[in-house]
């Protein structure tokens, strides 16, 4: 009767079963499936109760996300639900794996509801910019009570089996063999005649807006703080608040009409890309299923300064034993107190307990030499910046490391084929790349060399995922594909201030935008002397005729690295955190721009936003264009989880997609005309522009 939603009567109970794999997305065809299959168990004489489970590896994880750029068909999940209503056997949810947006939804409609202790539950629709749909902002605020609920839709993140039972969700957490405990809850139900319950009835605790205002404010407040720019969790909060105003059939309507404004929003058309960016994102051509990734089961990382500290924090945290190495007993001791300072942070915000930070800090143990790598399954190297440095770190590690192990740098720009030379084993050599701070930021550029072999990019691309982050691969580049796309941004911000914008001016656009932070505050918190040191280095590279940043060395001459000296773009009181205007930089970037007979101007918001994001535009498309990317929505994932790019704009790619590429091709000719060759329009972009093309497909 249907292929995707399965029946099947087990004494007097009817079991039916989604059955569409991988995620048991709600589809029309499961859909379809659902209301036939409950309607002939409503119908079957035999059947005294249902059970309604999801095959495979999970119940359904929400409304098929491909189905939204077509018109809806009916029975529309909300119909399923309400019908749900209508039925008068019990209808009993045995939920696994991830019940998520329509899922829940479709959990709420169920008169009853067990888990699998491993199951999660959540409403993540605000993160693809809309809200639950199928009546989910009416039915739990009734089942969990109106903060509960709020967390859950507002936020946006799941909660697992044991908070789920807490907040009312469901009923009964299984043990054993869930659809046996779905059976045997639906039996007992049956012989104690429990009655249904109907999730869209009025329930205790649910009242006028007014008298909810705190608890409302706090939402609106996290939503803002969480989620600044993005439209969707207030219009989740509007959609609550409908039900707080009206009955549950009138509240319903108006969430008719406000879920296809959602849907059909720039905003949510954004979301929805950068889902699937991300999952594609971590498909490399000729890496497929058939290579497997080799099992990592332990770790060392050469280097407990900050970047090795925050990655040796992530196999801890993944339950991974790692070996920190360094050359000084003094180093490794402040590496391992910035470590244990880290987990009490966490243990004094009640994200961990004690218990838990001392077997994270368990797992780590420490070494002077690399002896202490022999044993690893992968090694990352996070020592200082030095080419020389690296290429014999690698040789010494080639002498002692396991024979099979996978050999990573972190670091952020150098040439990863010469490091892998100084090795034996040069398949075996990639780059892991991790953002600051590491143990937090979800991406990982994994880094392919000219002789990295697939079973070492596999790894990568699993460790990231072990680590909670978000793999995406990148080809040996200086800044490979993030930083270097992301490096013309910086650079036009500095060329800005000489010209005659101020820091303030270009970071209020910018966070306008929708960026969390400005480009020079930015600047400021991770220290102008990074970048100074580096230009330093490669001064011998520098092409002459190139415009160079004369305003940031002589920021860093005058001892002005940022945050941490109390001034740099900006200035800081003692110890203050907040970046203040500092007329001093005005002055010294009159006095640079006289220098280097650049005429200072009023320059407008247009153009900052122009040329900060249509500079890394152009450098992106020249990225794809020379592979070292391997698709233009790479960037954009690399942007949200490295930089926290506002993901409701889908990133600069997808950006420039929006605002169509020959008006963006116009603008980078406008300023090559200007600015001259750093503005060299790439081929790819004057290609598609011409072409009608777009980067990313969409
Ligand atoms: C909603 O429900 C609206 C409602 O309120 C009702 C409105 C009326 N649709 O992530 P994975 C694909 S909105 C279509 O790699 P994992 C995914 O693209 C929805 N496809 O696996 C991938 O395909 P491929 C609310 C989907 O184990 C494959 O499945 N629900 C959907 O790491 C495997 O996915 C959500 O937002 C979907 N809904 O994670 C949940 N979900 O192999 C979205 C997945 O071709 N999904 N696919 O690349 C997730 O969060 C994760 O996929 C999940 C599994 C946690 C379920």
């Amino acid at each position: 009767m249907s292929e995707v939603v399965g029946y099947e009567v087990r004494g007097r109970i009817a079991v039916v079963t989604v059955d569409n794999p991988p995620v048991n997305a709600l589809g029309l065809p499961v859909r379809e499936g659902l209301m036939a299959q409950i309607d002939r168990a409503a119908a079957d004489d035999a059947v005294a109760a249902i059970v309604l489970i999801g095959a495979g590896r999970t119940f359904p994880a929400g409304a098929d996300i491909r189905e939204f750029d077509q018109p809806v068909v009916e029975p529309h999940l909300l119909s399923i639900v309400d019908h749900f209503d209508t039925v008068e056997k019990p209808i009993v949810a045995a939920v696994h794996g991830t019940a998520l947006g329509g899922g829940l939804e479709l959990v709420l409609g169920c008169h009853f509801r067990v888990a699998a202790p491993g199951a999660r539950v959540g409403t993540p629709e605000v993160k693809l910019g809309i809200f639950p749909g199928a009546a989910g902002t009416q039915r739990l605020p009734r089942v969990a009570g109106l903060d509960h609920a709020l967390e859950l839709i507002v936020l946006g993140e799941p909660i697992g089996a044991a908070k789920a039972l807490d907040y009312g969700i469901i009923d009964e957490i299984a043990e054993g063999d869930l659809l046996e405990a779905g059976i045997a809850f639906a039996e007992k139900i049956l012989s104690e005649g429990t009655p249904r319950r109907i999730s869209s009835e009025p329930r205790e605790g649910i009242g006028s807006p007014d008298q909810f205002a705190d608890i409302l404010q706090k939402y609106r407040d996290l939503a803002g703080r969480r989620m600044r720019g993005q439209e969707s969790p207030l219009e989740a909060l509007g959609s609550v608040i409908d039900g707080l105003e009206m009955p549950y059939d009138q509240a319903v309507i108006a969430d008719r009409a406000r879920f296809p404004r959602c849907k059909d929003s720039d905003q949510s058309k954004a979301l929805r890309y950068a889902f699937f960016a991300e999952r594609e994102a971590s498909k490399i051509p000729g890496v497929g299923k058939d290579i497997s990734p080799k099992p990592v089961e332990t770790g060392a990382v050469i280097g407990a300064g900050t970047m090795g500290g925050g990655i040796i924090m992530c196999f801890a945290d993944s339950g991974i034993p790692v070996t920190a190495i360094e050359t000084s007993q003094d180093a490794l001791d402040r590496g391992l107190a910035m470590i244990t300072k880290n987990y009490q942070g966490m243990v004094d915000r009640g994200r961990i307990d004690e218990a838990e930070m001392a077997r994270r800090l368990g797992l780590i143990s420490t070494s002077l030499d690399y002896s202490g790598a022999a044993d690893a399954d992968l090694v990352i190297e996070a020592a200082f910046e030095d080419l020389e440095l690296k290429k014999t770190i690698f040789a010494d590690l080639d002498a002692v490391a396991k024979s099979g192990a996978i050999l990573a740098t972190n670091t952020s720009y150098m040439d990863i084929n010469q490091i892998a030379a100084a090795t034996g084993r040069p398949s075996d050599v990639i780059g892991l790349h991790f953002f600051v701070p590491a143990n937090v930021m979800k991406m990982l550029e994994v880094v392919r060399t000219d002789s990295s072999s697939p079973q070492a990019l596999a790894t990568g691309m699993r460790l990231a995922r072990t680590f909670g982050k978000v793999g995406g691969l990148a080809g040996v580049s200086h800044g490979f594909v993030a930083n270097r796309s992301r490096a013309p941004l910086v650079r036009e911000a500095n060329f800005l201030v000489e010209e005659g914008a101020s820091p303030a001016q270009i970071d209020q656009v910018l966070r306008e935008f929708g960026m969390p932070m400005g480009v020079l505050a930015v600047s400021d918190l991770s220290g102008l002397d990074v970048s100074w040191r580096m230009r330093k280095s490669l001064a011998h590279l520098r092409d002459p005729d190139e415009r160079y940043f004369h305003l940031a060395d002589r920021l860093c001459e005058m001892g002005r690295f940022g945050r941490k000296t109390g001034s740099g773009w900006y200035s800081y009181g003692e110890g203050g955190s907040l970046p203040v205007p500092d007329p001093e930089v005005e002055e010294i970037a009159a006095q640079v721009a006289a220098e280097q007979g650049i005429e200072r101007r009023q320059i407008d918001d247009d153009e900052i936003r122009d040329r900060c994001l249509y500079a890394a535009v152009n450098e992106g498309a020249k990225i794809v264009e020379e592979g070292v990317a391997l698709r233009a929505s790479d960037i954009d994932i690399m942007w949200q989880y490295g930089f926290g790019f506002p993901k409701w704009r889908g990133g600069i790619m997808y950006h420039a997609d929006r605002v169509g590429l020959p008006t963006v091709l116009a603008r980078v000719e406008e300023f090559h005309a200007a600015h001259g060759k750093l503005w060299q329009p790439s081929a790819l972009l004057r290609d598609l522009a011409g072409s009608g093309g777009s980067f990313t497909g969409t």
